[in-house]
């Protein structure tokens, strides 16, 4: 495996430098992140990432994410030239020594929590999603701010889009989903980038919104949508481990050994009584998962992918962007390096 870690450019208060640190590390996960969805990406800002990277011997192979514009999903108005820009910046991406591109084919919103600060027992706080947070918001009635959703729409962008999507339904989903990659894929093979989708964060509806990229069934479908192994996953064990039915080691196992995930996202959840869940430490003994079957599978199958820690709490008196702290993920890095170090060892 290859360890990585998401930096988020010259803006990110985590410097190369630091990141250069933690054991191990290889990747650099970024993106231009000035350039709305949509657009090209200048070659001038992909040069800068990669030659800031070199100079702390760190690689940028990793783009997550270039982001899918929401008339592609919708599959409303200029979307075959939505379709070229996204294809051309694949193939830039390529010129620039990157080898995986993740994305996700979620309406509206990225990922969805209540509260992006609970505080624990210990003081250190998390990302989180209650139930009893969400219960009885409308967003065609009320005016919602989430923490971490797109705040450049207007409560009544976020109406219409909402509306867009229902009339869509996920069959009409499915069917935009298959028009990119028929579109997108071809132009990924030929520069050798492999494309991994990242699963829907929670991977359940929200609001109503149709979500696809959920369990084993729609990962198996999306995956024939176009066999090949630049059509590949981002399998993030916390957004699809929030749903109890998913048995993570079990979906690794399955698309591990048809070398169809190019991507890890390794963290822990907490699943609650209710279906809520709390972002954790990455041990397994903090959350529902079971971090050692989940390497463990992948070693099985020999997996030479990108790896990277996600999601970490802020610890330590740490402040900064919610997740994306350098402390709980270095430690997370090193627990990962732990696991894969053992378990190689007895795969051999
Ligand atoms: C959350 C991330 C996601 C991910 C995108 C990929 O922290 O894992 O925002 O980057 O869904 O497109």
């Amino acid at each position: 495996m290859k360890l990585s870690f998401r930096w988020y450019g010259q803006d990110d208060p985590i410097s190369l430098e630091y990141i250069s640190q933690i054991p191990g590390m290889k990747s650099i996960v970024s993106a231009v992140y000035d350039v709305k969805p949509g657009e090209v990406w200048p070659r001038e800002s992909l040069a800068q990432i990669k030659e800031e990277c070199q100079k702390h011997n760190l690689v940028f192979d990793v783009v997550e994410s270039i982001p899918v514009h929401e008339d592609i999903k919708l599959g409303r108005g200029d979307v075959d030239n939505l379709l070229d820009v996204y294809c051309e910046n694949i193939r830039r991406c390529a010129e620039y020594g990157v080898k995986c591109v993740t994305y996700n084919f979620m309406p509206v919103f990225d990922w969805t929590r209540t509260q992006l600060d609970k505080k624990a027992s210990d003081s250190s706080t998390s990302l989180v999603m209650y139930w009893d947070q969400m219960k009885g918001l409308d967003p065609l009635k009320d005016d919602i701010h989430l923490p971490g959703w797109d705040s450049s729409y207007t409560q009544d962008q976020v109406r219409e889009l909402i509306g867009a999507y229902d009339k869509l339904g996920e069959e009409g989903l499915w069917k935009n989903l298959e028009k990119f990659l028929k579109k997108v894929i071809p132009v990924a093979e030929e520069c050798g980038v492999k494309m991994a989708i990242h699963p829907d964060d929670p991977p359940y509806p929200i609001f109503g919104l149709p979500r696809i990229i959920t369990n084993e069934e729609n990962l198996d479908r999306f995956l024939a949508l176009v066999d090949s192994p630049s059509n590949s996953l981002c399998l993030c064990t916390g957004s699809l481990g929030c749903a109890k039915s998913n048995d993570i080691p079990k979906m690794i196992e399955k698309y591990a050994s048809k070398d169809r995930i190019a991507f890890m996202h390794i963290r822990n959840v907490k699943i609650m009584e209710d279906g809520s869940f709390e972002e954790r430490a990455h041990l397994s003994s903090c959350g529902s998962l079971d971090m050692y079957e989940i390497v463990k599978a992948l070693c099985k199958h020999g997996f030479d992918g990108y790896v990277r820690p996600d999601h970490g709490r802020m610890i330590w008196g740490e402040t900064g962007k919610p997740g994306y702290g350098l402390f709980d993920r270095a430690l997370g890095a090193t627990y990962i390096n732990g696991l894969f170090e053992a378990c190689q060892k007895n795969c051999k």
